[in-house]
């Protein structure tokens, strides 16, 4: 099977930022994982350069569109290098072998008869490059740009969507996996239960030049999405490429919601009217958010967004960025939820696992991968890298980064849990134990190993690096564990270095008053130039099993039972005047009144930040006062070395949900 993936091909009137960052990524990651499980791929980018809007740009810049278009371009070309994004092709809708497709393909719909010309009188958005009807107009203004539109009544060609409404509903009805999520499939439906009105296919060019002159008037340009959609084929040589044969039947796009329309309704109906296949799926994802507010190209911070990439380095912005966002659904970006995921995920559970499975095969093993007979747990073992193996992958192709990650990390949480239980620390000590010790690090390394394959999508240059340090070769990922077994040297040292990722520590004694998300704060954080001197495999395994936890007093089940734990939802937040530390809540916990909890969380939370969170509220504390305020309940926090975090549930449960 083969997989041809896309961007949309971005607008060149304005530098690239956060959200084309992730769709970007998004697809070098789908990429790579269907290289890794040894698919054929093709990926493609590129930039949108015609309409009225890059006119507009360019003017304002006081160069030509071509000028612009060139070097807004040549930004783009060279945003997704350093974020380790491959891409098999870079198309512009400039060039010439895609203005001959965009002709010929007109030619086409034309011969058929899909085309006529006729007069439209309508309010036209400049902004959107769209007329708009009265009725989709909000006060009388277009929806996106809150402007007013132009009155515009001209002679143009139209291309007759109409005539393909049926065929479409019917298309789409019988393919529940042709728009994914199922969210926007139903969009797709709901708009079509609607007539479809015939797309306007040009533009007079008394009024823009800038664009593709269409094949049967020389007086009119092609409609810049009609132009722009194209270039999914153009790019693969369409008729008669090579590439268009062995890719496109492979198709699938991935967009933001921003564009549905285009691509579920106009991009189908052109394909049918010229005889073309229909692509194979369409991925549409939801908005990244910067302080609550939907992320807009005119505000400077969605471009700031991108600059973490270079703060903290091109694999956790992948990592947080396909972790974070449920594929869909909107996301709000912060550093500090990055700087969270990095120190949580990156540095405690992944980077301390290779610390820990490399230190313990130096000390333990001399450095080499033990050979190993076959024994009783190996069963389970592969068992669970089977299970693994088969929700990543599942999880990835119905398009679903997060849930593949989350596989990964359940691997990981279990060997560090593993070396905990197995404690080769102890087996060390009794030579009769050998055999069991060398099994136990053996599983660790291939386990390792594994994991280094896995992760090599979303974390290409950590996945390479700790194949490195097991003496692997990275051109020989794949998902085929036992393959990967089967390569892991005995007869050399491993190397054990540096942390993959120093924690990244919040800086004491700062004042910890409200900061603002979008412009990066240097002097708040301290990254350490230097990796901290690694821990003796010993000393770091006890960090995470700590001795002290056998001293503690045991408690019964039926003791624990007495705590009434459940999901809360923070509806407000402020800041209670005369304290530092405390802030004031109303929290629902599903009951008929809400409660008001006092929490000492005013030094790491803003208020504005907290509301609409759900967290884990004892809602059976007797009530105390704090501050002069009676509060009803505590929310849960970890903390440690001056670093405080809300507990929280890993979906959002509805408040109320119980917690045992
Ligand atoms: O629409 N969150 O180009 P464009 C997530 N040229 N993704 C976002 C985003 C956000 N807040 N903002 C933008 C165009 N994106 C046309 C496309 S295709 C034939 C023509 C991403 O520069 C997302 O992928 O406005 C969205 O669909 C795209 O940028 C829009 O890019």
């Amino acid at each position: 099977m083969r997989h041809y993936l896309t961007t949309p091909i971005y607008y060149v009137n304005a530098r690239p930022h956060l959200g084309h960052a992730y769709t970007t990524i998004i697809n070098d990651i789908l990429t790579r994982f269907h290289k890794l499980a040894g698919y054929e791929t093709y990926f493609l980018t590129g930039t949108d350069e015609h309409g009225d809007k890059i006119v507009q740009a360019a003017a304002q810049a006081n160069v030509s569109p071509k000028e612009y278009a060139d070097q807004i371009s040549a930004l783009f070309r060279a945003a997704w290098p350093p974020l380790s994004v491959e891409t098999d092709d870079f198309i512009r809708t400039t060039e010439p072998r895609h203005q001959n497709v965009v002709t010929r393909f007109l030619d086409l719909v034309n011969s058929k008869g899909d085309v006529y010309f006729g007069e439209y009188g309508g309010h036209y958005c400049f902004g959107c490059e769209r007329f708009y009807t009265e009725k989709e107009l909000v006060d009388g203004l277009c929806p996106d740009h809150q402007t007013k539109p132009d009155f515009v009544s001209e002679k143009n060609y139209f291309f007759r969507l109409s005539a393909y409404q049926d065929w479409l509903i019917d298309y789409i009805e019988k393919r529940p996996d042709f728009i994914r999520p199922e969210g926007y499939r139903s969009e797709v439906l709901g708009f079509l239960r609607e007539p479809l009105e015939d797309l306007c296919l040009t533009r007079p060019k008394s009024r823009l030049t800038w664009g593709i002159t269409v094949p049967f008037d020389s007086n009119f340009v092609t409609y810049v999405w009609f132009d722009a959609l194209i270039n999914y084929v153009s790019a693969l040589g369409w008729p008669d490429g090579e590439l268009f044969a062995k890719f496109w039947p492979a198709a699938q796009h991935t967009i933001a919601k921003d564009i549905l329309k285009p691509h579920a309704i106009f991009w189908p109906i052109m394909l049918k009217a010229a005889g073309l296949p229909i692509y194979r799926h369409l991925n549409v994802h939801g908005y990244w958010r910067i302080g609550q507010s939907k992320m807009s190209k005119s505000v400077g911070n969605v471009v700031e967004a991108l600059s973490m990439a270079d703060k903290y380095g091109s694999d956790p912005f992948r990592y947080f960025l396909a972790r974070e966002m449920s594929f869909g659904l909107d996301s709000d970006f912060s550093e500090d939820r990055l700087v969270d995921r990095y120190n949580a995920d990156l540095a405690n559970d992944l980077g301390n696992l290779c610390q820990r499975a490399t230190a313990m095969l130096v000390k333990f093993s001399g450095g080499r991968i033990p050979w190993r007979l076959a024994d009783a747990a190996d069963v389970e073992w592969r068992k669970r890298l089977e299970r693994t193996r088969s929700t990543y992958e599942s999880a990835f192709l119905s398009f679903n980064p997060k849930g593949a990650l989350i596989a990964v990390w359940e691997l990981v949480g279990y060997l560090n849990k593993s070396v905990d239980l197995e404690a080769p620390w102890a087996l060390a000590k009794d030579p009769l134990k050998k055999d069991h010790l060398d099994a136990v690090l053996a599983r660790l390394a291939e386990g390792l190993a594994y994991i280094g394959a896995l992760i090599w999508p979303v974390l290409p240059k950590t996945a390479t690096e700790i194949w490195r340090r097991l003496g692997l070769n990275p051109n020989r990922f794949s998902l085929d564990f036992a393959a990967i077994f089967s390569q892991l040297p005995h007869d050399r040292p491993l190397i054990a270095d540096a942390p993959l990722f120093p924690r990244i520590e919040v800086a004491k004694g700062q004042d910890s008053g409200p900061k603002s998300e979008s412009a990066p704060k240097s002097q708040d954080l301290k990254k350490p130039t230097k990796p901290a001197e690694e821990p003796s495999a010993v000393s770091q395994a006890q960090k995470v099993a700590p001795a002290a936890a056998s001293s503690l007093s045991q408690i019964a089940l039926s003791d624990f039972q007495k705590i009434q734990l459940v999901v809360g939802e923070i509806l407000t937040a402020e800041a209670i005047s005369g304290s530092e530390k405390l802030l004031k809540m109303t929290v629902s916990l599903g009951e008929a009144q809400t409660r008001t909890i006092c929490a000492g969380v005013a030094k790491f939370y803003r208020p504005q930040d907290l509301v609409g969170r759900r967290v884990v509220v004892l809602a059976n504390l007797a009530p105390a006062k704090l501050m002069g305020i009676v509060s009803q309940g505590m929310l849960l926090a970890a903390s440690q070395d001056g670093q405080l975090a809300l507990l929280a549930p890993d979906s959002p449960l509805p408040a109320g949900a119980k917690i045992s």
